[in-house]
């Protein structure tokens, strides 16, 4: 039986999602985030060194890193389901959203973040100083690369109803998080074929059933 090592509001919910998608038995263990802080309890520092979530433990094997956790569980468990047959360009596309996901997606998005959050959180005397080191980042290199990045997006899903083709797959889920992420950073207005994605995999069975393992999910 697989442990999923899930904190609240996370990308670890992909994990959850992957699992009710493949119909796979799973526990899972949910920790919650420090309400000051946002950061993961130090209980997952005792699962993985690095103490970040999604961490699944497979019987002993301890695995991080949701690409990997997906690479994984499909190999593994998913008899052929949620990927690609080898050797087709559905396969090379699968394996580049995989990979786009955390490597190039989240990024920047996650940089919006931190750099918000930082005014967020100066004192009142200083948001204003925080505000000039901050914007020009923003304007200048951050909110730019998101809006290339979503713009891709969009063109992809435009020629293309899923991530790697005419199936959904585990790409999918992988970039569900970037976009549901983008949806609270970013203006989605002139991109409808992301808000389509977005409706459809919010309408998936096995997505609504991850959210009640879960626990409630701010970014569906
Ligand atoms: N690239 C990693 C990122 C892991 C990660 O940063 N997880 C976040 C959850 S969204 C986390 O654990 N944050 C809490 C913390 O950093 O303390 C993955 O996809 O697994």
């Amino acid at each position: 039986m697989i442990t999923v090592h899930h904190l609240e509001d996370s990308r670890s919910q992909r994990v959850l999602w992957l699992m009710e998608e493949l119909g796979l038995p799973y526990e899972v263990k949910r920790y919650n985030r420090d309400p000051k802080t946002r950061l993961a309890p130090p209980e997952l520092l005792k699962v993985h060194p690095l103490g970040k979530s999604p961490v699944i433990d497979d019987n002993g094997r301890v695995v991080a890193e949701t690409g990997a956790i997906i690479e994984y569980v499909v190999g593994r468990y998913g008899e052929g389901r949620l990927i690609p047959a080898e050797g087709t360009d559905a396969r090379l596309a699968y394996v580049y959203w995989l990979h786009f996901a955390e490597g190039s997606a989240m990024p920047p998005l996650v940089m919006k973040l931190i750099f918000n959050t930082m005014v967020q959180r100066s004192p009142k005397l200083l948001k204003g100083v925080v505000k000039a080191v901050t914007a020009p980042v923003l304007a200048g290199f951050v909110e730019p690369n998101i809006a290339r990045q979503l713009g891709f997006i969009e063109g992809h899903l435009a020629a293309s109803p899923w991530f790697a083709g005419p199936d959904f797959t585990a790409a999918d889920i992988m970039m569900s998080f970037p976009l549901e992420a983008a949806s609270q950073r970013a203006d989605l207005s002139a991109l409808p074929k992301v808000k389509a994605f977005l409706d459809a995999i919010h309408a998936r069975p096995a997505y609504l059933r991850a959210l009640e393992r879960g626990g409630p999910y701010a970014f569906a």
